[in-house]
């Protein structure tokens, strides 16, 4: 019979050894939140004193090994290549895609962020949401755990999944997008249409897959991490409903046809993306989200 102690290693009697040095080492350079480190160790029975003694003194000595100058970069996952659109402040304020003008209403450097108007015309909105609409269900998102997908309520919308390529208006929003952001077309995940009801909203995250979670090495086997977004907005709100980015201090209201674009170049919080779609005070918010992978997505 357990009373739930005999798994529960005691201060008095545990050892920290080379091997979990290395481990928590490993943790730290792969970008793992001291937080989620300690939780690990804790679920695998280390006393919580014990696991932050040890994590304080075996990334103390790590940072003196390494010393001032490798120990900013060490703490950081490596940064990727992300899509870029071709635009900087001396550019033409009009970017010409595939034949369609898309205007550049705000670029932002830190996070990545930029707001693209006119990226859709209000026909190809409305055909989108007349495709996605008998087709929207509950919205789910990615089970750390298991990396399976799951009803989660921080994210209160109905949703759906085009293949990608799916119809010939599908095909040809995904190429204005990959050339408007320059990134290969195939490394797109398929395009989500969301639709938000009144009150609905979508907390605050990252779009990264956080490596310290046991179900993200399943997911990443299919074209590496995300690194970069397009939300657009397929109609305008009547109230709410903006995408948030509350370490920017932004706010990016919907308007039908526009859209925001953001990169990250590692899966960390540091890129200073996490984002949120802010409760629907009136009427419906329908967006279409692209996610862009480091590889070929299939
Ligand atoms: O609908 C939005 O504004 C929103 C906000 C945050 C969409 C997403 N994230 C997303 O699709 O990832
Ligand atoms: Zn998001």
């Amino acid at each position: 019979m357990s009373n739930g102690t005999e798994t529960t290693k005691t201060a008095a009697n545990q050892v920290v050894t080379d091997e979990l040095r290395r481990w928590i080492v490993e943790q730290a350079e792969a970008g793992c939140r001291p937080d989620d480190v300690l939780k690990a160790m804790q679920t695998a029975g280390w006393d919580e004193e014990v696991a932050l003694d040890a994590m304080e003194e075996t990334l103390r000595a790590r940072l003196d090994e390494l010393g001032p100058r490798k120990s900013r970069a060490a703490a950081l996952p490596p940064a990727v290549p992300v899509p870029n659109p071709d635009h900087d402040e001396k550019s033409s304020p009009v970017i010409e895609v595939e034949g369609h003008a898309v205007r550049v209403l705000m670029t932002m450097a830190e996070p990545r962020v930029m707001v693209f108007g006119g990226l859709l015309s209000e026909a190809e909105c409305d055909a989108m949401m007349a495709l996605a609409g008998p087709r929207l269900l509950r919205s789910e998102t990615v089970d750390n755990a298991t990396g399976g997908s799951e009803v989660n309520a921080a994210r209160t919308s109905d949703g759906m999944f085009f293949e990608r390529g799916e119809t010939p208006l599908i095909d040809k929003i995904e190429r204005r997008l990959a050339a408007l952001v320059r990134w290969p077309l195939v490394n797109g995940e398929g395009l989500q249409v969301l639709r938000y009801r009144p009150g609905a909203e979508y907390k605050p995250h990252h779009d990264y897959f956080d490596p310290v979670h046991p179900g993200t090495a399943r997911v990443l086997e299919r074209g590496g991490q995300r690194v970069g977004t397009v939300v657009m907005y397929l109609n305008t709100p009547e109230g709410g409903g903006a995408t948030t980015f509350p370490e920017a201090g932004l706010a990016v209201a919907p308007v039908k046809g526009n859209a925001v674009f953001f990169s990250y170049d590692k899966a960390h919080a540091s890129t200073k993306t996490l984002h949120g779609g802010a409760p629907v005070t009136a009427g419906e918010k329908w967006v279409a989200t692209k996610w862009m992978r480091e590889r070929e997505f299939r």
